[in-house]
């Protein structure tokens, strides 16, 4: 294993290039007085070399057999993407570029005054292994800023949904109408070169990102009826202009969630349905905004993102149903029910995690510095040391601990954000960061079309009847 690391690190001499083989080593802080499209263009020929190497060296080699059981099991633990912004680990949990939750936290660039990291020195992370600076990710705020209008006819277009449209449609729909302003698009059509694919998908990934807050505000503000947009504020980072737009902007513990909240949703490794469509409908060189578009779709189901609202919901009727403070023999009762009722309990399993989800740890620990007392949170708690025993006495789940998705819906209606159905949006705005940053380097490294084999079951049957 050490010699092929060493071999790797042979010809990859730049300090992204290492971080590839071992990110927590070889960790770097960006190269000052160069924007991110330019950290880029200084990093992709080096990483060209480096996939080659690695493809020279390994490309033969196999991971291992694959099951019959993974084609009908949903594809679990099936090696089929590569995926560079983050890894996870089943008990470890998250790490982005090889850091973990709290290094990040403490590593990344903060606001004035602020201790969560900024989302804007994630992106930075995720696209190139390195930490920013505090004025490259100020650089950042102020492109993104400078690039968050929507065209008219979107904002028109969410304008005419009715408030009955789900938000997370509402937000897909803006998303894909993006699509129209593409410079990917628009070179493709004027016969870019391959080679400089990722130049105006960069371009593209930097809009999206840049205009989700003015989506999400518009969509948070027609659905519930929340009065006229503000304007985003240059001088102000991304989260603090989401907060803002969301009529939340004064209170600087919820900035201060946005910033977190954002971080650690931002990506999840590639599998995750809504990272893995947006791969995959990328491959097809659609643009960023109808790939992004595709991912949420995916994030809109309850088993992925949707679980965040399924949580709100699922408490609520609880506390309808057996009241506001009840005692955890009621509270075991509600949970079986839940399970006899033949529905999963929302906010717990996962389907590669085996731990408590270190997403979810982290907002504990945002909740017990800031609101210790709410009794939401305290109910969330309650069901922690409730619902994995059982779980487990159920037998079926192969992780009885909770995910991202347990949390989150009670630290924002602490603060006020009580409309459950906007939280998939939410979770939507902090996803675009990881799938975006993978989208560029799939253009910048030529990543082909998707295309793995699909067999009928009387095709499997065929070929191994009468095997071993
Ligand atoms: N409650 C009840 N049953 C559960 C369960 C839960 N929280 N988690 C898993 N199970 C069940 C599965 O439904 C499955 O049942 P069947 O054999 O009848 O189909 C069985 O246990 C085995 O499932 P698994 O291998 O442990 O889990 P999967 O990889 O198939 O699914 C997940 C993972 C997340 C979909 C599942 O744990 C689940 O449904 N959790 C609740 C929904 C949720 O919180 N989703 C959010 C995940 C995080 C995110 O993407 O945002």
């Amino acid at each position: 294993m050490a010699a092929t690391a060493r071999s790797v690190l042979k010809v990859s001499r730049t300090p992204f290039a290492r971080s590839l083989v071992s990110s927590s080593r070889f960790s770097t802080t960006a190269a000052k007085n160069t924007n991110l499209k330019e950290r880029l263009a200084q990093l992709i020929p080096a990483e060209l070399e480096n996939v080659k190497a690695v493809r020279a060296e390994h490309g033969k080699k196999s991971f291992g057999p694959v099951l019959v059981d993974q084609l009908y099991g949903g594809m679990r633990g099936l090696p089929a993407l590569i995926w560079d912004g983050s890894v996870l680990d089943a008990e470890e949990g998250i790490r982005f570029r090889g850091k973990t939750i709290p290094e990040c936290q403490a590593l990344l660039p903060k606001a004035p005054g602020g201790q969560e990291p900024l989302p804007e020195g994630l992106f930075w992370l995720l696209v190139t292994g390195e930490i920013p600076t505090q004025e490259q990710v100020t650089e950042l705020s102020k492109d993104w800023a400078a690039r968050s209008a929507l065209p008219e006819f979107v904002e028109e277009l969410l304008d005419r949904c009715p408030p009955t449209l789900h938000p997370m449609s509402q937000f897909s729909l803006a998303v894909t109408a993006l699509n129209h302003d593409s410079a990917f698009a628009k070179a493709y059509q004027d016969g870019i070169s391959k080679k400089e694919y990722w130049g105006p998908v960069f371009e593209d990934c930097m809009d999206l990102i840049a205009k989700l807050p003015n989506i999400a505000g518009r969509i948070y503000r027609n659905v519930f009826g929340k009065g006229k947009l503000p304007s985003i504020d240059a001088s102000k980072d991304y989260s603090h202009n989401l907060a803002t737009l969301l009529g939340f902007g004064d209170n600087e513990a919820f900035v201060e969630l946005m910033r977190l909240y954002i971080t650690i949703h931002s990506d999840h490794e590639g599998g995750n349905v809504s990272a893995h469509t947006g791969k995959l409908v990328g491959s097809a060189l659609s643009d960023p905004f109808l790939a992004f578009a595709a991912s949420l779709n995916g994030l809109a189901g309850p088993l992925h993102g949707l679980a965040n609202q399924e949580v709100l919901l699922w408490l609520r009727k609880m506390q309808s149903q057996i009241g506001e403070n009840a005692t955890d023999e009621a509270v075991k009762e509600y949970v079986w029910a839940t399970l006899k009722g033949g529905q999963v309990v929302p906010g717990y399993g996962h389907a590669v995690l085996r731990k408590t989800d270190p997403r979810y740890t982290a907002q504990r620990e945002f909740a017990l510095k800031h609101m210790p007392d709410d009794p939401l949170f305290k109910l969330v708690g309650q069901i922690y040391n409730i619902v994995p025993d059982i779980l487990l006495e159920a037998g079926k789940a192969k992780n009885p601990w909770p995910n991202v998705d347990a949390h989150s819906g009670a630290l924002l209606t602490h603060y006020g954000l009580t409309q459950m159905q906007f939280y998939t949006v939410l979770f939507g705005v902090s996803r675009a960061f990881g799938v975006a940053a993978q989208l560029i380097w799939d253009r910048a490294l030529g990543a082909p079309l998707e295309r793995p084999k699909s067999y009928s079951t009387a095709a499997i049957d065929k070929m191994f009847k009468g095997k071993q």
